[in-house]
């Protein structure tokens, strides 16, 4: 059952599709505080688990930290950290008293999570406009899939979106980027993406392409696509200013930047000098600046990623005139104090969210009241637009920044991580969490953007990345190279991404019914085993789909790992030969040996998966001849569509096999 309570005058951030009742008063959990902004309080108990906040820090369960719902462009993603890109409201309270809230509320909030008081969850944000979800049900699980059917279907992508991709921030060239295609070729290691980071553009312009490199760019898209490769170019927020340059020319005529108090354009210096920010929270000028996609795939192109659209800004004018006087003033005391001069590293430490705003239903509102919807909108841009332009064609869309409500128009990656063995870890955990907001397609810069990676390092989290549903390895400028075909051995790499080629039709399979009937893909393991008093313990394994349970090992020089077993599973090991090996192994604790070249998976007592030989494009897996891999008598209800279109509700799209 879900119920809105609304306080104060809420912004309309459409999160919410369905119709919900709404009733007066206040929860009956916990207390309420509305004045001087509005604070929720409550008592957990010492086994109680909250579990939600979708793309945000640390653990599965988020007890024991504080939690800041403000979209952030930070790359430091260290413990310590308690702002990302997304604001994912909702969490979900496991235990004595089990209920869900999401907190529809677009700008900045707390989630102190036992923090101050171990044993007490505050919700608090400065102003008492929100409208509060209370969702109840029998389990966190049960919860999750109301909530899920209350924000409407996750986004769909097209097939090929569960290959592997290739990117990295640096290719500039056509040439570049055409040896990356013939290499992972050569090799015979699959690939279906190649990402065009911002050197694609010319002077990073949106929707443009360096002339000089790309004379003809349809022609290289599709040269690359002949070979099965699609291209996915990055947009970002901010449009640069230029005379002459008609999408920044045609959003100053119509008036569709954000703008200041005085009704100038705002400026933002990113990536080409200053730019402005499209108001895609104005329906116009959404519409507007969706449909400049459309230059792209007229040239060819079936996927996107938008970046930069927390919105990130490194300086603005205001900006260096606050720190000119700061300067002098903090020159006058000794010793010298850079904190002194606001040298705060965040735009919005630096007030810049307060300097713009967006036009609303006739209303200009101010932007850091509206903060959080900012990536989310950038993103619906493109998803409306996308739909509009190729009614029947599926592209590939994903965002860095998010609120729930996006999940409608794209997927997400989890933004600048680094080459850390923590954070494989961080990946898996932020799966689960991510899935309870409606976020189905995800995944992170596997080998890590930040710092160097290893070739150990890279394999470790590759073994991941063949469950998760975007798979990129992806790094950033000035790191070591990262692409599989730079280190030793390269069949160990071909290997591990022929796995995940081998798993795509059973992968696409539990996507889709995830995506169709608002269900988690990934799920903690308290959710399939509530009655294990160990499964809530378990911050290292996923449940994936309904038969399989994965367990990656994510510490260097290990051999093996512990994993828990809730019931008997037979433990699969895809071997570095093409064979595999497989051993049924009772409940309980087990230490299972792992080569860094295999990758491990668990298939649940009485079920089985279908199996593909691999290929090196997901168009060139053969579905017809699928084996079954698990226990003898089980069968599996396969779901396959043409992976393009939108028809996904064709009875024909399922079949049921039997081993
Ligand atoms: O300020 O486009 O998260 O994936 O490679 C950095 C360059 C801007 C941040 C993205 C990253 C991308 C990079 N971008």
């Amino acid at each position: 059952m879900i119920q809105k309570y609304i306080f104060g005058s809420p912004f309309p951030t459409d999160a919410v599709t369905a119709q919900v009742p709404q009733v007066p008063g206040v929860p009956p959990y916990g207390t309420f505080s509305l004045s001087g902004g509005f604070r929720f309080t409550y008592t957990m108990g010492a086994d109680d688990i909250v579990y939600g906040l979708g793309a945000a820090n640390r653990g599965i369960n988020k007890r024991g930290y504080r939690y800041v719902n403000s979209c952030t462009d930070d790359t430091m993603h260290s413990e310590a950290i308690q702002s990302m890109y997304a604001a994912h409201n909702f969490i979900i309270v496991s235990g004595r008293e089990t209920f869900g809230l999401f907190f529809d509320y677009p700008s900045s909030i707390t989630f102190d999570i036992g923090y101050t008081r171990m044993d007490t969850l505050t919700v608090f944000c400065p102003r008492c406009d929100l409208a509060l979800y209370l969702v109840e049900g029998d389990s966190p699980y049960d919860i999750v899939r109301q909530f899920r059917r209350a924000i409407g279907r996750s986004y769909i992508p097209p097939k090929f979106a569960f290959g592997f991709g290739q990117s990295r921030w640096g290719y500039k060239t056509q040439a570049e980027f055409r040896t990356v295609v013939e290499r992972y070729r050569a090799l015979h290691i699959p690939l279906d993406m190649l990402y065009l980071d911002i050197d694609y553009m010319d002077h990073y312009k949106d929707f443009t392409v360096n002339p000089e490199e790309f004379p003809d760019f349809p022609g290289f898209v599709s040269d690359m696509a002949d070979q099965g490769v699609h291209l996915v170019p990055i947009i970002d927020a901010g449009v640069k200013v230029e005379e002459g340059y008609d999408v920044y020319d045609e959003g100053v005529e119509k008036g569709y930047f954000c703008k200041r108090a005085d009704g100038s354009e705002f400026l933002a210096a990113v990536w080409p000098g200053y730019t402005h920010f499209p108001d895609v929270l104005d329906p116009e000028a959404r519409a507007w600046f969706g449909e400049k996609y459309r230059r792209l795939i007229d040239a060819g192109v079936d996927g996107f990623w938008n970046d930069m659209n927390e919105p990130s800004i490194f300086y603005t004018p205001e900006y260096a005139e606050q720190f000119r006087a700061k300067l002098e003033a903090a020159l006058k005391t000794v010793p010298f104090n850079p904190n002194a001069v606001g040298a705060k590293p965040k735009p919005e430490a630096r007030g810049e969210y307060e300097l713009f705003y967006h036009h609303v239903d006739g209303r200009q509102v101010r932007h850091d009241l509206v903060h959080n919807l900012y990536g989310y909108n950038m993103t619906r841009a493109a998803g409306e637009a996308l739909e509009r332009i190729a009614p029947d064609k599926r592209m590939l869309l994903f965002s860095r920044s998010s609120y729930i409500g996006m999940h409608r128009y794209g997927g997400i990656w989890t933004g600048d991580n680094r080459s850390w063995w923590s954070h494989i870890l961080l990946n898996l955990k932020m799966m689960a969490s991510l899935n309870m907001c409606g976020f189905l397609y995800a995944g992170a810069d596997l080998g890590g953007f930040g710092d160097n990676t290893t070739r150990d390092l890279l394999l470790r989290w590759l073994a991941l990345g063949v469950f998760t549903p975007l798979m990129r390895d992806h790094t950033a400028l000035g790191t070591r190279e990262q692409e599989c075909y730079q280190f030793e051995d390269p069949e160990d790499f071909r290997h591990v991404i022929g796995v995940r080629y081998r798993l795509v039709p059973y992968l696409y399979s539990e996507y889709m019914k995830a995506a169709l009937n608002d269900d988690m893909y990934f799920k903690p393991l308290a959710f399939v085993y509530p009655e294990d008093p160990m499964a809530p313990q378990v911050e290292d394994q996923l449940m994936l789909g309904d038969q399989c349970m994965i367990a990656p090992v994510y510490v260097q020089n290990a051999r093996g790992r512990y994993v828990y077993l809730p019931e008997e599973m037979l433990f699969v090991k895809f071997l570095a030969d093409g064979t595999l090996s497989q051993e049924v192994l009772a409940p309980g604790h087990h230490y299972v040996e792992v080569a860094l070249n295999e990758v491990p998976l668990f298939i649940r007592r009485g079920r089985c998966i279908p199996l593909a030989e691999a290929a090196e494009t997901v168009a060139a897996l053969d579905t017809a001849h699928l084996t079954l891999l698990g226990w003898d008598g089980a069968s599996y209800e396969l779901y396959e569509d043409d992976g393009v279109s939108r028809s996904y509700d064709d009875p024909a799209n399922y079949r049921t096999l039997t081993k």
